[in-house]
């Protein structure tokens, strides 16, 4: 069978696999093992779009997975809160105090526990299957699952209607490529393999992003706007298409809603007004709009490639609203080269109420509380309005004691003595140095899954390659344990993983040629759009939405300043940003030894005249500071960084920072005017030699 093949004369099978990480790219991983230890993590050849390469992170997937310091056992705190002091317990020892405490408090109000995940696995199976049974039968708190993507989430489907757009290996065929808010080098590398093929082909390859990235270094042109400006810059190129008359009217009339309401709110932004706002040169905007213009008559396709990065700040729905309605003023969308691409998440037919059954909940309409606020809903009391204080809280595939923003408010509430918490986890992270229990997970070359993907259309299936390191056991399998001993027996929970695999896509997907070859193509339309057929209410791309209007917001976008806009405040005079260091994913890996090597240290990026005026030296140490806290680590002078605007990347562990704390010390809880997301870099600060 291709999928555990026994390569000749040796001990040695390869197993295929899926990269479990939150990355666009969702990889086919393929395992080498021998005498049932992993030796090796390649990239699957045999997958067109990973062609048999990984990042440098993922092809030291054994390093992880064999590190020293993964939890092994079931671990119970011994020393005070938050010290990090644990000692080894049995399964059964952990398991039944647990089921206990959550009992106890469900007796007087389940919603007083909380679940807390997010995507250290992107499988659909270890992420929320037989752990969203459990909340719902538990009757818990739900979550509301907004760290990263749902401001742009938002923006498409209030604009193209879903997660959908232009097929990531036709990028090869473009002809311009905008790359608007994405490191793609850095982050979404198996994007980029496409667009420098179509680099070699001819295409000019345009990077927007404050910083000078990997990415933007590689490209014709780099337009280097300020943070949370990007709405503006999409306005205006729009006004340039209008006055010159870029635009394909037939596309137009045919398959948009609200043109001319858009044409108005569009030619009120001339370049001159949008450059001042967006820290750039008027005929900057002039030159982008008529390269992408030029397409109208050329007929060459132009694709934009965005990404999440630009849409962490205040108005990061309506920037994502605009951009994505650009491919329909130039009709961009006749080519399958053309267009523009955020998600493509909405292309799989994932059974999420398979899996997670909410009919367990019987009834019952639990509270929501969004991720991006933990800091100050661990920090509420009871009250009407909230309802139960959060008494326990269930951490599994994720970080939040480094990840989510105003750190000093999350620790603070992962330090409330009466706050029961449990951490599911490979490893001691931060988070897991606040737990009551850990509980050790295994990796994905230990467990089953099935994979969707966000930056292509393929479903993949990942086997295990390895028995299951120590004593760790799958999600999947902690949770149905947790769940015996809370004596629930609905029949779900006896589910094996590899039904739940099966369960993930139902009959939409061929399973036995999941199993078999690792991978299977979903059935989507080359060119999605030529011809309208967007899955929004009225069928059209909606300049104007009416679902947005019928909220009580603005059904047009518009652009919308940062809630900490640059050059609004004296005191922090610099726009920090935060974006992804290339060999961590987000704050996995960070305890990789090899890894953090290359990283160094926490770094903040600086403009040598920002640093002048501050009398800042290279590799200074700094205080970079504002109302929110204080985050102290060495400084690097470099090109990266344009004036104003400061790069502190992330994300560390905040027990690896020189004064135990990271970037998140400084970002805001404050939410996007769409989906509720956080607003990592919408953040003023100061910074001083320390
Ligand atoms: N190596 C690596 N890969 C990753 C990740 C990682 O941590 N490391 N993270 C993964 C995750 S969780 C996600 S969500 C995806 C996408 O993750 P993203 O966070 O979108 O990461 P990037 O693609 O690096 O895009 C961020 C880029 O946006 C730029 N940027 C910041 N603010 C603005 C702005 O206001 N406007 C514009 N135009 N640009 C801005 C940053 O300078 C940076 O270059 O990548 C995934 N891939
Ligand atoms: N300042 C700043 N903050 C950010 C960002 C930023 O750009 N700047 N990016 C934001 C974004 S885009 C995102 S997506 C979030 C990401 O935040 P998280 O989703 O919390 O991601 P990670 O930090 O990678 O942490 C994932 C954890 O899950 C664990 N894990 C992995 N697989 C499994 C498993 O199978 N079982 C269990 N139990 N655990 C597992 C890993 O060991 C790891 O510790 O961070 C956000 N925070
Ligand atoms: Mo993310």
């Amino acid at each position: 069978m291709p999928h555990r093949t026994p390569l000749p004369g040796t001990n040695t099978i390869q197993i295929i696999g899926a990269c479990p990480h939150d990355c666009p790219d969702t990889c086919s991983l393929l395992t080498t093992v021998e005498n049932g230890v992993a030796i090796k993590v390649q990239g699957n050849p045999a997958h067109p779009h990973t062609a048999g390469s990984l990042c440098t992170k993922v092809s030291r997937y054994t390093e992880r997975t064999y590190h020293p310091d993964r939890i092994l056992q079931p671990m119970k705190r011994v020393g005070p809160k938050g010290s990090g002091q644990f000692a080894p317990v049995s399964w059964v020892e952990a398991l039944e105090d647990i089921a206990s405490r959550l009992t106890t408090i469900a007796a007087v109000d389940p919603q007083a526990v909380q679940p807390y995940s997010y995507a250290g696995t992107m499988g659909l199976v270890q992420g929320e299957s037989m752990a969203g049974r459990f909340f719902n039968k538990l009757g818990a708190s739900l979550l509301e699952r907004t760290i990263c993507a749902s401001a742009g989430g938002a923006g498409l489907v209030h604009t193209l209607g879903g997660k959908v757009g232009t097929r990531v290996e036709f990028f090869a065929e473009s002809k311009l490529i905008l790359i608007w808010g994405s490191n793609s080098i850095s982050s979404n590398l198996h994007f980029w393999r496409y667009a420098n093929q179509a680099k070699r082909d001819g295409a000019k390859l345009i990077c927007i992003d404050p910083r000078k990235s990997e990415t933007a270094e590689k490209c014709h042109e780099h337009i280097a706007l300020l943070p949370g400006t990007d709405g503006a810059l999409a306005l205006s190129i729009m006004q340039q298409l209008i006055i010159h008359d870029w635009l394909d009217h037939d596309y137009l009339t045919n398959y948009t809603l609200g043109w001319d309401q858009l044409r108005e709110r569009a030619l009120q932004w001339p370049p001159e007004r949008a450059a001042a706002v967006c820290g750039i040169t008027a005929a900057q905007i002039e030159s982008l709009a008529r390269d992408y213009g030029a397409s109208v008559q050329s007929g060459a396709p132009a694709a934009i490639r965005m990404n999440y990065g630009l849409q962490r700040v205040h108005g990061g729905g309506n920037a994502v609203r605009l951009i994505a309605m650009l491919p329909a003023l130039i009709g961009a969308w006749r080519h399958r080269a053309g267009g523009v691409l955020l998600s493509a998440s909405g292309a799989f037919p994932v059974q999420r109420a398979k899996l997670e059954r909410p009919d367990l909940l019987a009834g019952r309409t639990p509270r929501t509380v969004n991720m991006a606020t933990i800091g100050n809903d661990l920090l509420r009391p009871a009250s009407p309005d909230f309802g139960p204080a959060i008494a326990a809280l269930i951490v599994y595939n994720s970080n939040p004691v480094a990840i989510a923003p105003d750190s000093a408010k999350v620790v603070a509430g992962f330090a409330r003595e009466d706050l029961f918490t449990v951490v599911l986890e490979h490893f001691q992270t931060d988070t897991a140095d606040y737990a009551d229990y850990i509980l050790p997970a295994t990796t994905q070359l230990e467990h089953w899954d099935v994979h969707s993907s966000y930056g292509h259309t393929d479903a993949l299936l990942n086997r295990p390659a390895i028995a299951p390191v120590g004593q760790a056991k799958p999600n999947t399998q902690i949770f149905r344990e947790l769940a015996a001993h809370m004596g629930f027996t609905d029949a779900c929970f006896a589910d094996t993983d590899e039904v739940l695999c099966r369960q993930a896509y139902g009959d939409a997907v061929d399973f036995d040629e999941l199993l078999d070859k690792g991978f299977v193509t979903l059935p989507t339309p080359e060119a999605p759009f030529a011809e309208g057929g967007f899955p929004t209410p009225s069928g059209k791309c909606e300049f104007f939405s009416q679902r947005l209007a019928d909220r009580g917001l603005d059904g047009l976008p518009d652009h919308v300043p940062n809630y900490e806009a640059f050059n609004t405040s004296t005191d922090y005079p610099l726009a920090m940003i935060s974006p992804p260091a290339r060999n961590f994913l987000n704050s996995s890996f960070v305890n990789v030894q090899s890894l953090r090597d290359t990283e160094g240290e926490p770094l903040l990026e600086m403009h040598p005249a920002d640093a002048a005026t501050r009398h800042i030296q290279n590799g200074d140490t700094v205080r970079v500071f504002n109302k929110r806290g204080e985050h102290c680590c060495r400084v690097s002078l470099n090109d990266r960084a344009r004036p104003g605007v400061v790069h502190g990347l992330g994300v560390w562990w905040r027990k690896f920072g020189m004064d135990g704390t990271n970037v998140n010390q400084l970002t805001s809880q404050a939410l996007t005017d769409l989906g509720n997301a956080p607003t990592f870099y919408d953040c003023l600060v100061e910074v001083q030699a320390a």
